[in-house]
């Protein structure tokens, strides 16, 4: 596995941090790799082809911003609505206020691409997936779990089993403030034992099903249980 060293965003040309701050994703800083980047990166970044920004957020400094869209989607905290659909006794749409007002459960741990980068002790606010399992009701027939993201794009997949575990979340909050859209608020998923292509951005649906549906990267060969240290034992490298 190669990951960038910790602490390597320091060189950020003055031209780039410019033309981020007119592109409308002011407060996106690129890193060390914008060189290699630049070129693939989609709309105000002047490129074109690929399709996906990728980015270190400044303070931390450690994160990549990751979307496989074409687009960086955006839905206010207003408009939001969550739906949980499919093998459940009463489907649900809930608003972001719906989801605060849940019994919310706090997690602090760490957020690891298959890549290598990993970001340690990341605070989280949200509440269990469990929980939203709970109020629908899931059916005796029901196996897995298919997440969609409002991006139209990437989904994610876990068995009920996995999603039943405490340290998997809706997450609505980190580092002691809103999900930003970058990291995929208003909501996001957030499995705290797995890669970080798990934790699906954007969340929009989340669907009780009888099997397990391949996920984005897992249709480009990455493990469906993607349990930190345990899978993907070829070094990991996807693209964005
Ligand atoms: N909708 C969506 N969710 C996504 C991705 C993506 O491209 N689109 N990338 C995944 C990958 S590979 C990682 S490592 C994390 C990155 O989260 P971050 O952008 O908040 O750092 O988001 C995951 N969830
Ligand atoms: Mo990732």
């Amino acid at each position: 596995m190669s990951g960038q060293p910790p602490g390597e965003s320091t060189n950020i040309s003055r031209r780039v941090m410019l033309g981020m701050l007119g592109s409308g994703m002011a407060g996106i800083v690129l890193g060390s790799r914008v060189q290699d980047l630049l070129g693939r990166l989609p709309g105000p970044f002047g490129g074109s082809g690929d399709r996906f920004y990728s980015s270190l957020v400044p303070g931390r400094a450690r994160f990549r911003i990751y979307s496989v869209s074409d687009t960086f989607p955006d839905r206010s905290a207003r408009d939001y609505r969550l739906d949980v659909t499919g093998l459940v006794a009463r489907p649900l749409r809930l608003s972001l206020d719906d989801l605060h007002s849940l019994p919310a459960t706090r997690l602090e741990r760490d957020f690891q691409c298959v890549t290598g980068w990993r970001v340690r002790d990341v605070p989280w606010a949200g509440l269990r997936v469990a929980e939203l399992l709970d109020r629908a009701g899931v059916r005796p027939e029901a196996r897995a779990i298919r997440f969609r993201s409002f991006d139209g794009v990437y989904t994610e997949s876990l068995t009920l089993e996995q999603a039943r575990r405490p340290d998997v979340l809706v997450a609505y909050g980190m580092e002691g403030a809103p999900l930003s859209r970058a990291h995929g608020g208003p909501a996001r998923l957030y499995v705290a034992p797995m890669y970080g292509y798990k934790s699906l951005k954007w969340l929009e649906s989340i669907e009780v099903t009888d099997h397990v549906e391949l996920g984005y990267w897992e249709r480009q060969d990455y493990d469906v249980d993607a349990w930190v240290g345990r899978s993907n034992t070829r070094p990991g490298d996807h693209p964005t």
